[in-house]
């Protein structure tokens, strides 16, 4: 069986795929494919209307969009511990560290772009300092519920990895780390796992 990851090498959500794939031990099955999502050439949007990365081909030829659905379609491949644990209370607060960690990424992306890629004079500074507040009070909020980054790993662990490895790629002006001690201290044992340093993002 082989899946086709249509991928941009410095992407977070991607960086979530590869991390899970690596995670569930799925990296045989998987073709990858460089993709530009901001190349007004693409061929990206005739398979993802929404011309992002990631998206995944399914040995069917189905396409998967966003992260979070690609990472439950995997999941649901292999026969080891779930990602996505089936158990309720243990599946929801799964899927809320998730979205935390992803509306960490949105934040990041959002701050990233208007201040790297928006032309100088049409930049918006209330703009970027929403977004770093949001991942300022998101970072907080982490700290103060740092209990529910231990015990098996799950979906919600690896998204919230990714997030603060791109805020150390993207915005390392933050200095998220010294503010915030012990979540730099789990973020660094979890930034050895193989998973995570075979995923490094770089320009
Ligand atoms: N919610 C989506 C976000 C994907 C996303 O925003 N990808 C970016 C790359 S980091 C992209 O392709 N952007 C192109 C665009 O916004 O047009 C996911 O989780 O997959």
């Amino acid at each position: 069986m082989t899946m086709i990851l249509r991928y941009s090498p410095t992407s977070p959500y991607v960086r979530k795929i590869s991390v899970a794939i690596s995670e569930l031990g799925l990296s045989g099955q998987i073709e990858h494919i460089a993709t530009d999502p901001w190349n007004p050439e693409t061929d990206l949007t005739a398979q993802n209307p929404l011309g992002k990365v990631p998206a995944l081909i399914t040995d069917s030829g189905e396409v998967l969009f966003d992260s979070h659905v690609i990472c439950e379609y995997l999941d649901g491949l292999h026969r080891g511990p779930r990602l996505f644990p089936p158990e309720r209370t243990a599946r929801i607060q799964a899927l809320q560290l998730e979205a935390l960690g992803d509306g960490v990424l949105d934040a990041a992306v959002l701050a990233f772009i208007e201040t790297h890629r928006r032309p100088e004079a049409h930049r918006w500074a209330v703009w970027v300092s929403r977004q770093r507040a949001a991942i300022d009070r998101s970072l907080a909020w982490l700290t103060e519920h740092i209990d529910l980054l231990g015990g098996q790993l799950h979906m919600g662990h690896l998204t919230v990895g990714c997030a603060l490895g791109y805020l150390d790629f993207r915005l390392a002006d933050l200095n998220w780390p010294e503010r915030y001690p012990d979540l730099a201290d789990w973020c660094r044992e979890f930034s050895a796992r193989e998973s995570m340093r075979e995923t490094i993002p770089s320009d």
